[in-house]
């Protein structure tokens, strides 16, 4: 079933010069960009986007880096996107979950820093589709 995926490459991707890498791998993999934007987030759309954390003790420093510099968003389009975004990037924690091969495994070492964001359910990429792209048809 074709879906849609909200992608980010977090600010330390992009400060890393790891665009370019992200993006191979994207369209390697076979999805379709569909929306692609380089952007400077606010504290409002960065506590809108990870407002399912507000409670957790990392928010505050999740938001100060997800503001720190900017992101290049992006809707992904393909067979099962949301997962196959999430297979690529591989686990949250770069190190014990992400395995080499994956974005994070490859290139991450705390979980913080893990470079890729990928929505996690038809729900999630809806509501952030919508946050990051308005004007992106339905
Ligand atoms: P994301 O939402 O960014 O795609 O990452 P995810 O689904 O793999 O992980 P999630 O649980 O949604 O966490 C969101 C982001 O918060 C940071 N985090 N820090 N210090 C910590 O223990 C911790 N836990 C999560 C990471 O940047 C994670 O990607
Ligand atoms: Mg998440």
């Amino acid at each position: 079933m074709t879906e849609q995926t909200l992608v980010l490459i977090k600010p330390d991707g992009v400060a890393r010069g790891l665009v370019g890498e992200v993006l191979t791998r994207i369209e390697r993999k076979g999805l379709k960009i569909k929306a692609l934007e380089l952007k400077n987030v606010s504290e409002t759309l960065a506590g809108e986007h990870y407002a399912e954390h507000a409670e957790r003790p990392f928010f505050g420093s999740l938001i100060e880096f997800i503001t720190s510099g900017p992101v290049v968003a992006a809707v992904l389009e393909g067979p099962r996107a949301i997962a196959a975004f999430r297979q690529i990037a591989g686990g949250t924690d770069p190190v014990e979950k992400a395995v080499p091969g994956s974005i994070r495994g490859d290139f991450a070492l705390e979980t913080q820093y893990n470079l890729v964001h990928g929505s996690d359910s038809p729900e999630s990429a809806k509501r952030e589709i919508a946050l990051w792209f308005p004007e992106h048809p339905a």
